[in-house]
């Protein structure tokens, strides 16, 4: 059975990609996808009656193509024959009119499939991509080639290509990648078809020159490697994240070479696919960070479907600046939101928070200004929690005190209606016992917002002892309405993210009593590719926060009881108020005037404090300070796992990617630790400072030490469980 389908209509004929493979939602270029398109393309061009072909989507799916089969890459980089270059061989050489009908996105090789076509139109809509840079891999079927051939523009290409970013159709229309954009309220396939029809008559000649592997690219060649050499400058390095980047131009360079023909041109670009596809680590990483964002961010297998299109009143509760972040986020969605603080001045101060994230979304040209104004016109500020009587969902964002957040969950529960999902936004607090306070406590759940609301991407969707399968289902949806990642977690002290975090920057000050300097541990953990290191994050974060946490289990003034404690950060905050950038001092200082007021100084006072604290102790070598600080975070992720309190390594590792900054060629902190460092080093690690510091973090966690003597990665113990788990 032909699955790829063709209609005919006059003596056009349309060919839809992967129709009638509806698992493939997104028209990916798999094995079979090829081989019907492939057959379907040579039958209509064979057919005499045929005089034009439109290639379009499918019925199913809502994209042109998402591109090349990520599933399919392998390290040997063989593709199943028909291989992508081979299908767009053929659709290159046919010498009839063919079209790309995009809608949705077309990425990848979707883009280089469309830049075989002669012409390529789009709904207004359409976005166009290469975002293979973020897969760790370059553009491999062409694109680093057609791409300049058909802008004639070596600087637009590469920006495009090295950044892998979405082009939006009147963009890409300007850039000469798409002949027309179909006016709104116009068929797709019919302007298209139309489109072709008034193709049917051009001449062999008009036809050749559209193919692009017969075109060069013109211009001053000097100049064009300049362009070049600057984008490498500025480029991340090689060693830090940029091998594919580098990859991208290396092979673009190859472009406008005039001593390549363009069959040398497309070797180039397959030397340095290959070499990535098949040797870069980074690379592996990039592609499991894709994944492993499908899988955390999806509900759990077997939840029950809602539909929560019509659930879009919110109240969000405490103005701060994390609540008026989050109201941003529900609003920019198109949510109507109730903003509750307990007086005016609080609420005005919201309401100017959320009008200046607003602005921000004009400037950054995220939003046009009347749809940032539509977005303000849904916000109701309000002083009493009785205007939330009519809401589906509230987000409770009041500061960090249990006795508050119950006390309010209780009056909600008098006001809003018994559906309504109610959600508290703490980063410390036990959810169960803020849940348990209302009558049916199956609409609880915790939402962590990660500061700035607005900004940050990352959510934890905390399921508490009380949460109900269709709370977790709406909450997940309402998450990815906001554009956020939602990882859905279970309620623990700290929950993953800030759990983990515990014996990272606990562990990084005893680097510092045992001789490191501040500069020494952040600049590590910044080497490894990490955007900041733990003590620029507690700057950041408010080293206060942290001390309070301290102080409330009774740790400081020697509370600790036979656990190794440092008191250097409680005597940072008590003794010299260096709470962080707030207060223009922290860990290191801060200057107004320089990087307005963010960028970490060097600090003397800091320095002479830890040295007149810790003599000239130096036990600590510079592998050390990497494997100090994030082993132990690394073991508590194990912990995590162990407990059940997260599912699959890939929700840590998403968690790690969005909240902390965690690099992407990492692939997260679970696969830096099992694909990277390797978990018999690990633990051995693990083990050897247990023993030495007895500290408890440093305990290795059993599931690390029964899979080190099971010799089994933690994604394949986790595919185990999924699969055992689908048996019952
Ligand atoms: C390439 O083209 C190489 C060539 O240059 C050279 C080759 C020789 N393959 O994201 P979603 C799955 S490299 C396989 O949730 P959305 C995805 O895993 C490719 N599967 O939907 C998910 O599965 P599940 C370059 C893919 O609407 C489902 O589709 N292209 C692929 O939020 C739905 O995805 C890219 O890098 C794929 N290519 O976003 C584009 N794409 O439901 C990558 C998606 O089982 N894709 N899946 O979890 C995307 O950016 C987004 O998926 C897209 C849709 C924007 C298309």
């Amino acid at each position: 059975m032909l699955r790829a389908s063709r209609r005919l209509m006059s003596s056009v004929a349309t060919l839809r990609i992967a129709q009638g493979i509806p698992k493939n939602k997104v028209n990916s270029l798999g094995f079979e996808t090829r081989k019907n398109l492939l057959n379907e393309i040579q039958s209509a061009n064979k057919n005499p009656d045929i005089k034009a072909i439109v290639i379009t989507g499918s019925d199913h799916s809502s994209a042109f193509s998402a591109g090349a089969d990520i599933t399919e890459f392998n390290a040997t980089g063989e593709f199943q024959s028909p291989s992508l270059h081979e299908l767009i061989d053929v659709l290159e050489g046919v010498e009839k009119p063919t079209v790309a009908a995009i809608k949705g996105v077309a990425l990848g090789g979707g883009l280089e499939l469309a830049l075989a076509c002669k012409y390529r139109v789009s709904t207004e809509s359409a976005k166009v991509g290469l975002p293979e840079v973020h897969l760790g891999i370059i553009p491999g079927a062409g694109g680093t080639q057609r791409l300049p051939r058909v802008t004639q523009d070596i600087k637009f290409s590469i920006g495009a290509i090295t950044s892998g970013r979405m082009i939006k159709a009147q963009e890409a229309l300007g850039a000469n990648i798409l002949d027309d954009v179909c006016p709104k309220g116009e068929e797709l396939d019919d302007f298209a078809v139309k489109f072709a029809e008034g193709k049917t008559s051009a001449s062999p000649e008009e036809l050749a020159g559209r193919n692009l592997a017969k075109k060069t690219v013109e211009g001053d060649v000097e100049e064009m490697a300049a362009i070049c050499d600057a984008a490498l400058e500025r480029l991340p390095a090689p060693a830090m994240g940029g091998e594919a980047a580098h990859g991208c131009v290396e092979a673009i360079k190859a472009s406008f070479d005039p001593t390549k023909s363009f069959e040398e041109c497309m070797k180039t670009e397959m030397d340095v696919f290959m070499n990535l596809l098949s040797n870069s680590e980074q690379g592996q990483a990039r592609r499991h960070a894709f994944f492993a964002e499908r899988i955390a961010t999806a509900p759990p297998k077997g939840s029950p479907k809602v539909d929560i299109s019509g659930k879009t009143k919110v109240g969000v509760i405490g103005a701060g600046t994390m609540g008026s972040g989050i109201a941003t986020c529900f609003l920019r969605a198109g949510y109507d939101v109730t903003l509750v603080d307990v007086n005016e001045k609080g609420l005005e101060r919201g309401r100017k928070i959320v009008g200046r994230n607003i602005e921000q979304d004009v400037k950054r040209g995220r939003a046009s200004q009347a749809k940032a104004e539509a977005n303000i016109a849904r916000l109701t500020p309000s002083t009493t929690l009785d205007s939330l009587a009519g809401v589906d969902m509230v987000v409770e964002a009041v500061f960090e005190n249990l006795d508050l957040k119950k006390k309010i969950f209780k009056d909600l529960d008098g006001i809003v209606a018994k559906d309504c999902i109610l959600c508290t936004n703490t980063s410390t607090l036990d959810i169960d016992e803020i849940g348990g306070v209302v009558d049916n406590p199956g609409r609880t759940m915790g939402m962590h917002f990660f500061s700035p609301a607005n900004v940050m991407k990352l959510v934890e969707n905390i399921q508490c002892k009380h949460t109900s399968p269709e709370t977790i289902s709406a909450v997940t949806a309402h998450t990815k309405k906001i554009s956020k990642v939602g990882v859905l977690v279970g309620n623990c002290d700290g929950f993953v993210g800030n759990r983990m975090v515990a014996p990272y920057t606990g562990e990084a000050c005893f680097l510092l009593e045992e001789g490191a300097s501040v500069q020494d541990v952040d600049g590590a953990i910044v080497d490894l590719g990490m955007a900041i290191g733990p003590f620029t994050m507690g700057d950041i974060a408010g080293n206060d926060i942290g001390y309070l946490i301290r102080k409330e289990k009774g740790w400081v003034e020697g509370g600790a009881g036979d656990m190794r404690y440092t008191d250097l950060p409680d005597t940072l905050v008590t003794k010299f108020g260096r709470i962080g950038q707030k207060a223009g001092k922290g860990w290191y200082d801060y200057d107004p005037n320089v990087g307005k007021g963010r960028i970490g100084l060097a600090s003397e006072e800091v320095e002479a404090w830890l040295e007149s604290e810790r003599g000239d102790c130096k036990d600590w070598n510079e592998k050390d300070l990497v494997e100090r600080s994030l082993f132990p975070l690394v073991n508590e992720g194990f912990k995590i796992l162990e407990e059940g309190i997260c599912d699959r390594p890939e929700h840590i590792d998403i968690i790690y990617i969005y909240g902390y900054g965690w690099p992407v060629w990492r692939g997260g902190p679970m696969w830096w630790a099992d694909q990277q460092v390797g978990l018999e080093h690990v633990l051995e690690m693990t083990t050897k400072y247990h023993e030495k510091y007895q500290n408890d973090w440093w305990k290795p966690s059993q599931l690390l030490v029964d899979l080190v003597a099971d010799k089994k990665g933690v994604y394949e113990w986790a595919n185990e469980k999924a699969k055992a788990r689908s048996k019952l």
